[in-house]
């Protein structure tokens, strides 16, 4: 790439130690070209301030050195999953996948396609160079048949390891995107039709259309073991026959900005229907607690987690219930991470809760070093307390499984434990709440409903207990 200030770019690369005014692409290769056109059309559109490019492993890794714009560096085949997140929290981003096609043909494809599938409101670049450029030129699931790479010195034989993959045909056969085009940069006329798919793409996002897909074939010279030249005319050659240019998909001329997304009227996870408690409201005075409830599948664990989410839905928390499930149908392990906050929660995941429930021996095992200094563990009094929680971690032994027998209703073992949450406020919910979701709970059995919210509240009140 030339060392002129180009749009869109850094002035200076900060590379290796050194800052540099030339990307690190060989001679002649199809990633410069684009990487220019990318940052060309983001900045002619005025986008920088908007764009949030996810960056791949592969040749294509160190465009954060270059467009001058917000990242994320993703992992090997990851970045359409990376993008989903980006465009989710963001969705006044304009979210830019770039990707290789070993990266999305390969070990990403599935990630790729569901969030095409998904129709993600992201734009995809893919860079499709028929190899894996960045690790010394292996077959990709794009070589040609008969090409010859690392990895088949001999040329592709189909027989052994298949076709060519057409990732634009068999996205294709989605309904999501609004856009599948496959250029080409190797030769004059076709970069500025290239350019024109890249403005598009970032035109399609900045209006919030959908998920757009550009394939673009790309030489590489080093792989190809050719010069600049003879690898541009194996681009248009070879490529071209397998790979033919074309607009796949064009529905951004309908408003698909508001193309209706058919919802669920209910689902069958939660308790309450879903338009009979009001949307969650933001309340920043509510400080955010992150629950995980853990036990044998079969002691009602998850349920629990459940009950105490739809509690928090009730009062228009926002909330997140996350299940985890062993192997096992019942009697394997089961957790359930609950997120309760008065913001929109960013990521379900529990690593350090501020309140552990243990109805068995491994699950306290395993999380008890996890609770957060402040926290609570309450844990079934037939657990052995062999590990200490950590310092500044309140421990409750708390006789779920017995008072339950006790009331000739073994199954309520996860009420009591709902007791013990309620009994020492450890939800920051009200006792109304978790009383409603849990007889919410029961919707399909009324009567056992009432009671179990009899025995939560013997429980708490600690009658059963000898
Ligand atoms: C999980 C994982 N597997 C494998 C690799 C090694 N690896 C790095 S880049 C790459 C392929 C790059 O090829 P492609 O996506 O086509 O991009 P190009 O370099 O050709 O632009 C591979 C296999 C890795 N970094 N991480
Ligand atoms: S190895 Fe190929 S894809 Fe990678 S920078 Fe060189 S020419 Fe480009």
């Amino acid at each position: 790439m030339a060392t002129i200030e180009q749009k869109g770019m850094y002035k200076v690369f900060p590379r290796s130690g050194k800052n540099v005014s030339f990307t690190h692409y060989c001679p002649g290769c199809g990633h410069g070209i684009i990487n220019k056109l990318i940052a060309e059309a983001c900045a002619e559109l005025g986008l920088q301030d908007r764009t949030i490019f996810v960056d791949p492993v592969g040749c294509g890794v160190f465009t954060y050195y270059y467009w001058d714009a917000a990242h994320i560096s993703a992992a090997h085949g990851r970045a359409s999953a990376a993008a989903t997140g980006a465009c989710r929290a963001r969705p006044d981003a304009v979210t830019i996948a770039y990707q290789g096609d070993g990266d999305l043909g390969a070990i990403g494809f599935n990630n790729a396609f569901q969030a095409a599938s998904r129709g993600e409101k992201f734009g995809c670049i893919f860079v499709n160079n028929s190899l894996y450029g960045m690790t010394g030129g292996q077959m990709a699931p794009t070589t040609l048949d008969g090409e010859t790479t690392t990895t088949t010195p001999f040329g592709r034989d189909p027989a052994l390891t298949g076709h060519p993959l057409h990732v634009c045909e068999v996205f294709a056969q989605l309904k999501a995107p609004v856009y599948i085009a496959r250029v080409s940069v190797a030769d004059t006329r076709r970069i500025m039709q290239a350019k024109q798919a890249i403005r598009k793409v970032f035109e399609l996002q900045r209006d919030g259309k959908g998920y757009a897909l550009l394939e673009i074939l790309a030489p590489c010279p080093t792989n190809f073991k050719m010069n600049a030249i003879d690898a541009a005319a194996f681009c248009i050659n070879e490529m071209e026959k397998e790979f033919p240019l074309g607009v796949f998909r064009d529905e951004a001329k309908e408003s698909l900005a508001v193309r209706p997304v058919p919802r669920a009227a209910s689902c069958h996870d939660l308790f309450l229907e879903k338009d009979a408690v009001p949307a969650a409201e933001t309340d920043s005075s509510f400080a955010e607690r992150r629950f995980k409830f853990a036990g044998y599948g079969g002691q009602g664990i998850l349920s629990l987690g459940l009950t105490v989410a739809e509690a928090a839905r009730i009062e228009r928390r926002h909330t997140l219930w996350f299940p985890s499930y062993g192997p096992e149908q019942r009697g394997g392990s089961a957790n359930c991470s609950v997120v309760v906050s008065g913001q929109p929660i960013g990521s379900p995941t529990v690593e350090h809760p501020d309140v552990l429930v243990c109805m068995n021996q491994p699950a306290y095992e395993r999380f008890v070093g996890d609770v957060k200094k402040g926290g609570v563990v309450i844990v079934d009094e037939t657990v052995p307390v062999k590990v200490q929680p950590p310092e500044g971690v309140k421990l409750v032994v708390w006789p779920a499984i017995r008072m339950a027998e006790e009331f000739g209703v073994p199954k309520a073992a996860n009420t009591m434990m709902l007791a013990a949450l309620k009994k020492f406020d450890c939800t920051g919910l009200s006792g109304e709440s978790l009383e409603k979701a849990l007889v919410a709970s029961f919707k399909k059995k009324p009567a056992l409903g009432e009671k179990n919210r009899e025995l939560l509240r013997l429980a708490e009140s600690g009658k059963s207990v000898k």
